[in-house]
């Protein structure tokens, strides 16, 4: 059986709740990060989840790809759109920015100052200017969401179940971003859908 790493909270939780929201037989085990022993270095040369491998052995990562592909499997899902549409290059184009803006260019050095300088006297100034760069990539999104429930069209989307990770993790830095009202707001739509709290349980983190 096709098998889904992940670990909690990460943001291998974005293709676990699509996963649980397209009751796909894959099976979830969860693996330690940053050690030089878990199972995870055996799948993902990078060390990192999430990492799909499938039932003859092909290793896909990112979730920009990971999460395309899990929708495709069920055609005509209203989480995605038909192939050569605008509203697929719409999700693409989101799952792009959340991948790149808001995880890498700001999550990672926020939170692994380490990687971007051997100096520990630089890390206090890297995770200012990230957080500095992460509000910016989350007011794009709140202009956005003006007047919109989700992020393209009027639906629940791949784009949406990924945004609902990131949207989980600002929780934890407060202050402007509580005054993000439309993130929030979406995050609390994304709480309440049984994917995500059956995600979320099977992660130990309700
Ligand atoms: N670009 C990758 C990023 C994956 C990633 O950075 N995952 C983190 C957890 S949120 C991880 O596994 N970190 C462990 C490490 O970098 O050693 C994606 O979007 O899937």
């Amino acid at each position: 059986m096709a098998t889904l790493f992940i670990s909690p909270g990460a943001c291998s939780l974005a293709s676990h709740v699509v996963l649980r929201e397209l009751a796909l037989p894959i099976q979830v085990e969860r693996v330690a990060l940053r050690t030089p022993d878990s199972p995870i270095r055996q799948i993902n040369p990078l060390g990192r989840v999430p990492a799909l491998q499938l039932d003859d052995g092909t290793v896909l990562t990112e979730n920009s790809a990971i999460l395309p592909y899990l929708a495709d499997q069920v055609p005509d899902t209203p989480l995605f759109a038909p192939a050569g549409s605008v509203e697929r290059a719409q999700i693409q184009g989101w799952l792009g920015y959340l991948a790149s803006e808001v995880h890498t260019a700001a999550f990672r050095p926020l939170n692994r100052p380490e990687r971007y300088s051997a100096d520990e006297s630089a890390h206090p100034g890297i995770r200012a200017q990230a957080q500095v760069q992460l509000l910016q990539a989350f007011e794009h999104i709140e202009r956005r969401l003006d007047g919109r429930q989700w992020l393209v069209a009027d639906r629940y989307t791949l784009a949406d179940a990924y945004l609902g990770v990131f949207a989980s993790w600002i929780t934890r830095i407060g202050g402007p971003f509580n005054e993000l009202r439309n993130v929030q707001r979406l995050r609390e739509q994304w709480l309440q859908r049984p994917a995500v709290r059956s995600a979320l349980q099977a992660e130990g983190l309700l």
